[in-house]
């Protein structure tokens, strides 16, 4: 299967356009690539990035690939070896390949997820494979795509936004120094000092805490020495769901099997806003006890870990600040709780919509239009992305010895007998399983429907069918 995989994504990669073609039956997208068509924006706009994080540096390619001119302004004096583990989706990996990380993905850093319920059959029906990795490497490699598209300035942490002149605005750094830009776009993530201007300083909606807490460990396998359960946790590509009363543990490897990466989640409190903070792995532990002795083994191998309180907000009204020249992207207007791994995903379409928005613009009136567009066709998807997850929190967290409990794993047991059943049929047919909303409530990653929705959306086609639909009279009205 693995080598189907690689081979087919070879060619995904060489053939270019049409890539989703690849899986049979499949959505047919047949207007991919469009940025790849090079498309170069007639009007060249100074765009400055607040932020470079996944987000960042993916607006950073994408609208400097359409001709702008981008600087990015990053508080923290490096770009280092943070974070742990992140979960790349078909819908980001399709974007990823796309961008030439195909390779990169597979024979650097990325692990293939090949769990029987996702081998081939993920690949096959949204047309990209799933892949787990650090968020450091994947930061990495957007790094070296957008570099040669920007100006990066580091250790200029970003502490005002200024619009009375609208067609002007400009940031302050801490030093003083003031930056002016045609287009702002603030992707400051969680701990978002832009939020609090785009939608006012006295709001800052935030302050939803979920009650959970999210502990990340990295462990080298190394340390797993010659114990055959642990090992069985790494031979194979996959991703492993501890699921219990109010917590939950997800596993897998990164980093060609050399680290196994794990987010605990149980309720507690936690460092609200950080992706740095340590915690007490004795306390992660105490969460723990009396579970899997498997993953009682990983826990005592961890020395040290990151802790963060889980943190979410209400839908943000809008995302445009109302002088229509500054905009939130990713985390700063929409943070996701882990639960269905989507946190990047949206961050990095938000930077492709921008991109193939702004590859469009002949003319700086057209921006507030623009922003729009990029609100209107991100919102809706966004918002509905961040219910699933927060649903997936419900499904995996109901208590012990409840009626619940026993529906939720008799679904989880169904969905489970009814993938692995398609499957099999996929491996004799060749073919994409029949479509089907999945009647099974308790496991949304099983619901072919929900997997539809979620990993087939293509950015770039949605700014496509705006642009045919009314993107073009908005456009040229404005000239
Ligand atoms: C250090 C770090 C480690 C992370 N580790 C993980 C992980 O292990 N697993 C996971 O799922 N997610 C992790 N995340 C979050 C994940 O990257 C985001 O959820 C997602 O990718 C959305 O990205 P974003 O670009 O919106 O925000 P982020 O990736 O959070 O990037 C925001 C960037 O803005 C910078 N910034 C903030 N305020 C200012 C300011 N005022 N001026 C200038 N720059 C500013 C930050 O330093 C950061 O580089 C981490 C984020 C960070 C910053
Ligand atoms: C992939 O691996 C091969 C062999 O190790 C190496 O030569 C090549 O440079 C790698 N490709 C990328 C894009 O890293
Ligand atoms: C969040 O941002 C504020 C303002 O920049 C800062 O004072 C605070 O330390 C940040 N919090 C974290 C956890 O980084
Ligand atoms: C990626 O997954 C998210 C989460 O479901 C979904 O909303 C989005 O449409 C997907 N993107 C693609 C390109 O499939």
């Amino acid at each position: 299967m693995a080598a189907n995989i690689i081979e087919d994504f070879t060619q995904f990669e060489r053939a270019g356009i049409q890539a989703s073609n690849l899986c049979a039956g499949s959505v047919v997208h047949t207007k991919t690539f469009l940025q790849d068509n090079g498309r170069k924006a007639i009007k060249k706009l100074r765009v400055v990035v607040v932020g470079c994080g996944l987000g960042g540096l993916a607006a950073a390619y994408a609208l400097g690939r359409a001709g702008h001119h981008i600087t990015i302004l990053e508080s923290s004096p490096f770009i280092g070896d943070i974070g742990a583990g992140i979960q790349v989706c078909p819908n980001l990996s399709r974007i990823l390949i796309r961008w030439g990380l195909g390779s990169r993905l597979r024979n650097d850093t990325g692990e293939v997820i090949g769990m029987s319920r996702l081998e081939g059959k993920l690949d096959r029906n949204h047309g990209a494979p799933w892949y787990t990795l650090h968020r450091a490497d994947l930061h990495g490699m957007l790094y070296s795509i957008a570099a040669p598209y920007m100006n990066l300035r580091l250790n200029s942490k970003v502490v005002a936004l200024h619009t009375e002149n609208q067609d002007r605005p400009s940031v302050t750094l801490h030093t003083g120094e003031v930056i002016f830009a045609d287009l702002i776009i603030g992707a400051d993530g969680i701990n978002s000092t832009m939020r609090n201007y785009v939608i006012g300083q006295k709001n800052i909606p935030l302050s939803i805490p979920t009650g959970d807490v999210a502990y990340r460990v990295v462990l080298p396998t190394d340390t797993f020495g010659d114990d055959a359960e642990l090992k069985a946790l790494i031979e194979e590509p996959k991703i492993t769901c501890w699921i219990g009363p109010e917590r939950h543990v997800v596993g897998y490897c990164i980093r060609e099997r050399k680290e196994y990466n794990m987010v605990l989640i149980k309720p507690g409190d936690g460092h609200p806003y950080s992706w740095t903070a340590e915690g007490d792995p004795n306390e992660m532990r105490d969460g723990f006890t009396g579970w899997d002795p498997c993953l009682q083994k990983l826990l005592a191998r961890a020395n040290e870990v990151l802790e963060s309180k889980l943190l979410i907000c209400e839908p943000l009204d809008t995302w445009i600040h109302p002088s229509g020249r500054v905009v939130l992207m990713g985390d700063s207007c929409h943070p996701m709780l882990p639960y269905r791994a989507q946190g990047s995903a949206m961050a990095i379409e938000d930077a492709v919509v921008l991109g193939s928005l702004f590859s469009r613009i002949t003319h700086r009136s057209q921006i507030p239009h623009l922003l729009k567009a990029y609100e209107r066709l991100r919102h809706p998807r966004v918002t509905a992305t961040q219910a699933a997850s927060a649903k997936n929190r419900d499904i995996y967290h109901v208590p012990y010895g409840t009626a619940e409990q026993e529906r939720r794993d008799t679904a989880m047991k169904e969905a489970m007998a009814l993938e692995l059943s398609s499957y099999e049929e996929w491996i004799r047919n060749g073919q994409r399983e029949p479509f089907r909303s999945s009647s099974v409530a308790g496991n949304q990653w099983a619901d072919a429907k929900k997997n539809d929705q979620q990993f087939n959306y293509d950015p770039e086609l949605a700014v496509e069918r705006w642009w045919d639909a009314e993107g073009v009279d908005i456009v040229q009205s404005k000239l």
